[in-house]
């Protein structure tokens, strides 16, 4: 069976995808442009995703590259999504020296990149399958962030972070989106605050319920040392969010951060208020 599957993936690497055929989802992320250095994109994979039915999905872990079974054909051009709209496509360079090949690929990127995020950014696909949607991810508006940031402040402050530096909360990768379309936009992002001995930092998918409060559905949570190099420090960013069952719920991408590995994980709601981890791999380990 997974020799099957291993071989239909090759074999969709090489050919068009269709609707019943397994595809390999990618992340896509573009580095910031330096004095000495242009802006980059990079693809990575995160999953192979089978539809198994009109509203049921797998995930399942792309197979190792081995010699002559690459992942990429240079030149080919993948689809890139975010938050369920076309955001462009990548187009696979030819291998440069870089460590992290055959996993991590060099691509050139068309339409924009978006502004002021950390790692990936949007996924990409020979064919991505995935619902349509009409609410573009955003980031939250002023208001919206002093909401979510009162809940951020809570939730670490139930770890015990010192009160003292509450108010030096930074955010990246925060995204506004009605996740589960009820009409009420929900919020997934990533929160870092430092004190005099750890750098703390979370992940939090914040939900607004029926009576208009913020509850915190997903929360991942770290605590660093500051003084040195501390090799089991984590973290997590948003990749992106999209419906790939087609129940109308998004799943939501995170990419796992930790000392020189990467890796993804893939969120969907069970019920409500309970989200489940229903994928864990890819990425490069490098
Ligand atoms: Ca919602
Ligand atoms: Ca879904």
């Amino acid at each position: 069976m997974r020799a099957t599957l291993v071989a239909a993936v090759f074999l969709l690497l090489t050919g068009a995808a269709s609707d019943d055929q397994p595809w390999m989802l990618c992340s896509v992320r573009t580095t910031s442009a330096h004095p000495n250095s242009p802006a980059r994109t990079y693809v990575e994979p995160i999953a192979i995703v089978l539809r198994r039915s009109r509203n049921a999905v797998e995930f399942t872990k792309p197979p190792s590259p081995s010699p002559g079974k690459d992942y990429y054909r240079t030149g080919e051009k993948f689809s890139v999504m975010r938050g369920g709209l076309s955001s462009g496509t990548v187009t696979i360079l030819p291998a440069d020296n870089n460590t992290c090949q055959p996993i991590e690929r060099l691509a050139q990127r068309s339409g924009k990149p978006t502004p002021r995020w950390r790692s990936a950014d949007a996924v990409a696909g020979t064919s991505v399958d995935v619902r349509r949607r009409v609410s573009p991810l955003r980031a939250p508006s002023a208001g919206e962030n002093r909401e979510l940031l009162a809940v951020v402040r809570q939730l670490f402050a139930i770890k015990a972070v010192p009160a003292a530096v509450l108010d030096q909360i930074k955010s990246e990768n925060v995204a506004a989106t009605d996740l589960d379309g009820d009409a009420r936009i929900d919020f997934i992002g990533t929160f870092v605050v430092r004190d005099s001995r750890n750098t703390h930092t979370l992940f939090v998918v914040v939900m607004r319920d029926r009576s208009g409060a913020l509850r915190a559905d997903v929360i991942r949570y770290d605590r660093s040392l500051n003084t040195r190099d501390d090799s089991g420090a984590k973290n997590w960013t948003l990749v992106d969010v999209e419906d790939f069952d087609g129940d109308g719920i998004d799943e939501i991408i995170v990419e796992n951060h930790g000392w020189e590995w990467g890796s993804y994980d893939i969120l969907r709601m069970k019920r409500e208020t309970d989200w489940e981890v229903v994928y864990s791999g890819g990425g490069s380990g490098c």
